[in-house]
């Protein structure tokens, strides 16, 4: 029987991604939370199955040959998911590589280009004195988002969900798509977007992935706060992330 897997989790996109797959595929989980504006992904036994410092990750006790595995990185934790159960991650080559394309499309822009539109918009303005790069700053990454939500609304053309059917590329893509319209985007102008949005939201494994973690979101901290927060997420050097993990 399999043991349950431990999330290396903190409420926010990349982790939800995971805590729904993991309802998703009926997979039993213990959620540990990595607190990651007090630092806690500095902490050593954090750093030892996630160098990169960033949640999520997972330990799963029953790995490949019947022995635990640690995965960082969503995307390669939805691959692994996805061939451990063989759920929302088919077999069939031609049909996997097409999830397998809107899933990196997914890791390599939507995220980056979604995080970067939310980080200028959000977190910069207390960082920066100079206006004038902030503003270039928000067009460049609003545009970018605005272009994926195209790609995105013409890819739902004709079609339920972004492979043939419902798939991990789904779970890396919806907890971000849903923060569109909060990053400043006119979502009326991506119907398709929208209904798809409607869709995914209906499962009821997804209201339940999204809602894991609701009582480690507080209310909005103070601007000094935000600041401090931003100042160790955002300042981030090899030098001062290497200072982190010996603080651990
Ligand atoms: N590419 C990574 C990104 C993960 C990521 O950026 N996680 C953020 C929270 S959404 C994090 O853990 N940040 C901690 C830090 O910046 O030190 C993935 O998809 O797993």
């Amino acid at each position: 029987m399999q043991q349950p897997i431990d999330l290396y989790f903190w409420p926010t996109p990349n982790g939800w991604k995971i805590s729904v797959a993991l309802e998703e595929m009926g997979l039993p989980y213990t959620m540990k939370p990595v607190n990651i504006g007090a630092n806690e992904q500095f902490k050593p036994d954090f750093l030892a199955i996630s160098p990169n410092n960033r949640m999520p990750a997972i330990v799963d006790p029953d790995g490949p040959g019947g022995r635990p595995i640690s995965v960082f990185e969503s995307g390669a934790i939805l691959q692994y998911l996805g061939r451990k159960t063989g759920k929302f991650y088919p077999s069939d080559e031609r049909a996997r590589i097409t999830v397998d394309e809107w899933l990196f499309w997914q890791m390599a822009g939507v995220g980056p280009m979604f995080g970067q539109a939310s980080h200028f918009r959000n977190y910069a303005p207390n960082l920066v004195d100079d206006p004038g790069k902030i503003e270039y700053a928000v067009k460049r990454y609003n545009n970018e988002v605005n272009r994926l939500l195209g790609v995105l609304d013409r890819r739902l053309d004709g079609r339920a969900f972004v492979a043939d059917e419902y798939s991990i590329a789904e779970m890396a893509l919806y907890p971000w798509v849903k923060l569109a319209g909060i990053f400043g985007q006119d979502m009326s102008a991506f119907p398709l977007v929208n209904a798809w949005l409607d869709r995914v939201a209906e499962r009821p494994a997804v209201q339940r992935g999204m809602a894991v973690g609701a009582e480690l979101r507080r209310p909005p901290p103070s601007r000094e706060e935000t600041q401090k927060i931003a100042q160790s997420l955002f300042g981030q050097t090899a030098a001062s992330t290497a200072e982190a993990a010996k603080q651990g």
